[in-house]
């Protein structure tokens, strides 16, 4: 049978992008056909997303599907990075524009939200890591807001996107796992944890789960965008790192997977949450994933600091090109000096060199000396904490890994994928880039019926036909042990 075409809409922290993807019998083959940045706005001391630009560029990418494919798509899903909402007054319209999880204002209530709800009482009921901006805190901060106040419904970022495309309103599950308001044991709403913080779980329209249809493109759409109607639009792992991890292209179940781009997002795939103490204090995460998986996981704060470098070296004129830099990364001298890239500390944007260099004085390390030194300085860091969050998911877990897969835009980057080989000891496999895209597109794949199967036989598919590359691991282990020496300081989760 002739393949059919399905459309990703994958929403990046730093980009958005609408790939096509053709699924038949054996067959995956994935197209870019449009990308466009995400740029924040900060405005009124509030740093937003700027969601109608977005949208615009969905609209934007759906018209370029259309015309790759004769206007004609099997179904659309989309997906987005996590934790961050729309408020909808009565009538359905947004209240406001959304607000960025990198804005500060959650800090205010974080150490209320503990006196309230012990942390190790909230690990056990949802098996979320601590970090500022799950959107529990984001709820509590907003708490007394005329916004709230107005708010008839809230969708997630994704189940936004979708229901301004559909007119559908739903909650999906993988996504809501990232609000730290479910129980991953029940996969459903944590309630005792929403009273006690006084959030109410009635804003959020019913569950959906990926696979499940979630409407069709309005009239409107089809108009703008110039698709033949009708178009289902399918629930999909609408957390891009959930689509992410069914994207990874794994043989066989011990595999750990590193999904990377402006976050490093490092774990396993399980059958059931670790909800021990131990595991709280190791700020690992039960994030859900499709088909009943959960996605054990520590966040780390991945490209997000090379980005932020890039950003000031270019505000101060200075022209860095990507590729030029990461080959003179590559002869610096490794591991001189490294900073702790899980460190909360680094979330907010703005000074990262400067920054990166105060961390390195500060821990008595030589500060790099110049955009080479600080890029490298990075990627060892991030290629240790990527050793240090597998190390501590085996451990906690029970679960051995023997290969580590790396997806997203961070597959790219050769050299980080070479000194993870190195500071885990352990082969890498890269790629696929797309792995949140494809992932999104197979779960729409199984639902129309092209793809038979589950998981497995999603991997076996991509193993079949995504181009990917192997890294051995070479190199002195104890350098990255010496390393890790260095930056002994616990994880510091809250409370
Ligand atoms: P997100 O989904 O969070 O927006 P991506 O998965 O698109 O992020 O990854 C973006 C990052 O991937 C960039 O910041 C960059 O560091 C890295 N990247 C993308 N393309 C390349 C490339 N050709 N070479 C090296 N790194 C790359
Ligand atoms: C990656 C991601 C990650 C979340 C963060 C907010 O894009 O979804 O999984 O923790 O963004």
């Amino acid at each position: 049978p002739t393949p059919l075409p399905f459309a990703a809409v994958d929403l990046g922290a730093s980009s958005g992008r609408v790939m096509v993807g053709h699924v038949g019998p054996g067959t995956l083959g994935l197209t870019e056909v449009h990308r466009f940045p995400n740029t924040p706005v900060r405005v009124g001391g509030t740093l937003h997303w700027d969601v109608l630009a977005l949208y615009r560029g969905v609209l934007d990418g759906l018209r370029a599907a259309g015309r790759a494919t004769g206007g004609r798509l099997a179904s659309v899903g989309v997906d987005s990075w996590a934790v961050d909402y729309g408020l909808l007054d009565a009538d359905g319209a947004l209240i406001g524009n959304p607000v960025h999880y990198r804005d500060t204002r959650t800090e205010a209530v974080i150490a209320k939200v503990a006196e309230t709800l012990p942390p190790s009482d909230l690990y056990a009921a949802t098996g979320l890591q601590y970090l500022p901006f799950n959107t529990v805190y984001q709820l509590v901060a907003a708490q007394g807001t005329a916004a709230l106040a107005a708010a008839r419904g809230l969708l997630l970022i994704p189940d936004l996107i979708a229901y301004w495309l559909t007119g559908e309103a739903g909650t999906e599950l993988t996504n809501a796992s990232t609000t730290q308001l479910m129980d991953p044991r029940t996969r459903d709403w944590a309630r005792p944890v929403a009273d006690t913080l006084g959030i109410d779980l009635s804003l959020f329209p019913p569950l959906r789960r990926p696979g499940d249809p979630a409407g069709a493109l309005l009239p409107e759409v089809l108009t703008e965008t110039g698709l033949t109607g009708p178009v289902p639009v399918t629930a999909v792992g609408s957390h891009d790192t959930a689509s992410a991890v069914a994207g990874v292209p794994a043989r066989g179940e011990r595999f750990a997977y590193i999904a990377t781009g402006t976050w490093s997002l490092a774990g396993l795939e399980l059958d059931a949450p670790v909800l021990t103490e131990d595991s709280r204090r190791a700020n690992f995460t039960n994030e859900l994933g499709v088909d009943g998986t959960v996605r054990y996981l520590r966040n780390i704060m991945g490209l997000w600091l090379l980005q932020e470098c890039l950003r000031d070296w270019e505000a101060r004129g200075q022209t860095v090109e990507l590729g030029e830099l990461l080959r003179r990364a590559a002869s610096c001298a490794p591991l001189r000096s490294v900073v702790d890239a899980g460190d909360p500390a680094f979330i907010a944007p703005g000074r990262m060199p400067e920054r990166i260099a105060e961390a390195c004085r500060g821990s008595g390390q030589p500060v790099p000396r110049d955009a080479a030194e600080t890029t490298r300085c990075v990627l060892d860091s991030l290629a240790l904490a990527h050793r240090r969050a597998l190390m501590d998911a085996q451990r906690l877990s029970g679960r051995a890994v023997d290969t580590v897969h790396i997806v997203g835009g961070g597959a790219h980057n050769e050299l980080l994928c070479r000194l993870t080989a190195d500071a885990c000891g352990l082969p890498v496999v890269a790629g696929p880039a797309e792995a949140a895209a494809l992932g999104n597109i197979l779960v729409q794949a199984r639902t129309a019926g092209t793809v038979i199967g589950g998981l497995r036989e999603s991997r076996q598919l991509l193993c079949e036909t995504q181009g990917l590359r192997h890294h051995v691991p070479s190199g002195d282990i104890r350098a990255w042990e010496r390393a890790e020496a260095r930056l002994a300081k616990e994880e510091q989760p809250c409370g």
